[in-house]
C-alpha cells in the first residue's frame, strides 16, 4: 500500500487488529495465486494496483467523494443496478463476501449450514474489517435465496443502514412488475439518500457509462475463446471481480488497453498456457473477492478457464441496457428488460441458463465444464443436476463440485479436477 492509511480506517470503525490480520493473509494469498503466474500480461499491473489499494487508494477516494456530497450504496447482488445508482451521482460498490474470515461470529447469528457467502458479509461486519461496508450510505440486500432474505433480517440488527429490495422468483409479468415496482422505490430511496433528482441526463448517461464497462468486459470475455489463451482464467477473473470495485471509468479504459494487448498476443500466437491446453468453463455460484480458491486449483491441475457462468462473470455483465426514451419512465422500462435477463437460479424455472451455459461452452471453445456449487447453496447445487444431465447428452464432460471457503478440500478437490482433466484429455 502506497500510505500509511491506519487513522481512515480507525475513523470508519475498523478493528485495527483484525483488519491488518485480514489484510496480511490477503497479501499472502495474493503472491501465492496471481504473482507466481507467469507471462501475465503487462496490462494486469493496473490490477495488481487496483488490489494492492483497494481498501487504501479507493477507500480513500470514497472518502473524498462523500466529503463532496456523494452517495456510496454497497451491494450484494447483480440485480441491484448500478445505472440507478450513477443517475444520483452516487458510486456502487460490491461487498465482500468472499473471505473465509470472521465465520466463528457468523455462526453465532446463522445457523452452521448457512452458505459461506452470507456468512463471509456477517464475518466482516461483526468483525469490523470492511471499509466498503462501513463506509457505505446505503447497504443494499434482496430477496433472493432462502439463506439471504433470512440472514438480511438479522443482518438489519447489526447494520442499521440496510435497504432490503424484494426480487421475482419468476420470469412471469408480475414477476417483471414487482422488479419495476421495486426499481421504482429503490430510485426514491436514492433520491432521498443524495438529494438528487434522477432526471433523462443523468440516468442516460449513468446507462451509457455501465454499457461502455460492459462492452469492455464482453470484449475480454471474447479473447478467451483464442488458443493458446492470451489470459489465465484467474487474471479473467480478478478483471470481473475488480468491475465491483473500480471507479467505472477508468476500469473501462484499463479493461480496454489490456484487450489490446490481448489482441497483439493472439496476433504472434502467444499465451500465457501452450496451445492445446484443455480449456474449461467455470459455471454455478459467484466468485466474490478473495474466493480465488477454485479457479487456482484448476489452472494448477493442468486446464485453463475460459470463461466464467456467474455473476462475477458472464451472468452478471451480459447484456446491455437500451439507451433509447425520452423520460425516466422509458429508461426504467429498459433498466427492467436489461435485469430481468439474469438467469440466477433462485428463479423457477430457469431454462435460460442451461442455454447460456451451452452457448458459452461452444463460443469459448470449451473441453468440458465444471459446475460449482458453494456447500449448502439449495438453488445453484440443485440446479446443477438439470445442467449436468442436459450438458452430458449433448457429450459435453461436466464436473460438479461443492465446497466452501476453508482449505480443508483442497486435495480432495484436486483430486477429482486432475482425473476429470484426464478423462478430457483421454
Ligand atoms: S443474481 S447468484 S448475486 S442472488 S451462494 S447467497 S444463491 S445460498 S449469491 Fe447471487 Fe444475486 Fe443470484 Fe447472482 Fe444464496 Fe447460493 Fe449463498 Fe448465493
Amino acid at each position: 500500500m502506497s500510505s500509511d492509511y491506519t487513522e481512515m480506517w480507525r475513523d470508519l470503525g475498523l478493528d485495527i487488529d483484525a483488519h491488518n490480520a485480514l489484510l496480511n493473509a490477503l497479501g499472502e494469498g495474493y503472491q501465492q495465486v496471481f504473482l507466481s503466474q507467469k507471462n501475465r500480461p503487462a496490462g494486469m499491473q493496473y490490477f495488481d494496483f487496483v488490489m494492492s489499494e483497494v481498501h487504501g487508494l479507493r477507500i480513500k477516494e470514497l472518502i473524498d467523494a462523500k466529503a463532496e456530497g456523494r452517495i456510496i450504496v454497497g451491494s450484494f447482488c447483480v440485480f441491484v443496478p448500478e445505472e440507478l445508482i450513477l443517475a444520483v451521482d452516487g458510486i456502487s460498490v460490491g461487498l465482500c463476501t468472499g473471505a473465509d474470515f470472521g465465520m466463528d461470529l457468523a455462526e453465532k447469528y446463522l445457523p452452521r449450514n448457512t452458505c459461506s457467502l452470507i456468512k463471509s458479509a456477517f464475518g466482516f461486519k461483526l468483525s469490523k474489517v470492511c471499509p466498503y461496508m462501513e463506509s457505505s450510505d446505503i447497504i443494499v440486500g434482496e430477496n433472493t435465496c432462502d439463506g439471504k432474505k433470512k440472514a438480511y433480517e438479522e443482518f438489519g440488527k447489526l447494520e442499521k443502514k440496510l435497504y432490503v429490495m424484494d426480487l421475482p422468483q419468476t420470469k412471469s409479468d408480475s414477476g417483471k412488475a414487482l422488479l419495476r415496482a421495486e426499481y421504482k422505490k429503490f430510485i426514491q430511496a436514492l433520491e432521498e439518500k443524495s438529494g438528487r433528482k434522477i432526471t433523462v441526463e443523468s440516468l442516460k448517461k449513468a446507462i451509457s457509462i455501465v454499457n461502455n464497462k460492459r462492452k469492455a468486459i464482453h470484449r475480454l470475455a471474447q479473447l478467451r475463446a483464442a488458443d493458446p489463451i492470451p489470459i489465465s482464467g484467474l487474471d479473467a477473473l480478478l478483471i470481473n471481480q475488480v468491475y465491483f470495485y473500480d471507479n467505472p471509468l477508468r476500469f473501462t479504459e484499463s479493461v480496454n488497453k489490456i484487450c489490446d494487448e490481448l489482441e497483439e498476443r493472439i496476433a504472434r500466437s502467444e499465451g500465457v498456457f501452450p496451445k492445446g491446453t484443455p480449456r474449461l468453463l467455470v459455471s454455478g455460484c459467484p466468485m466474490a473477492v478473495p474466493n480465488w480458491k477454485l479457479p487456482f486449483i484448476i489452472e494448477q491441475s493442468g486446464a485453463t478457464i475460459v470463461g466464467e457462468e456467474s455473476c462475477v462473470g458472464e451472468r452478471g455483465t451480459r447484456n446491455e441496457t437500451d439507451l433509447t426514451g425520452s423520460s425516466v419512465d422509458e429508461l426504467l422500462d429498459n433498466i427492467v428488460e436489461r435485469y430481468f435477463q439474469i438467469d440466477c437460479a433462485i428463479f423457477t424455472p430457469n431454462p435460460d441458463r442451461k442455454n447460456h451455459v451451452k452457448e458459452m461452452h461452444k463460443k469459448y471453445n470449451a473441453d468440458g465444464v465444471i459446475h460449482y456449487a458453494l456447500q449448502f447453496c439449495q438453488p445453484y447445487d440443485i440446479e446443477s443436476h438439470g445442467i449436468e444431465e442436459v450438458l452430458e447428452s449433448e457429450g459435453i464432460p461436466v464436473l460438479n463440485l461443492v465446497t466452501d471457503y476453508s482449505q480443508e478440500d483442497v486435495g480432495q478437490l484436486s483430486t477429482r479436477i486432475e482425473a476429470f482433466i484426464e478423462r478430457i484429455n483421454g
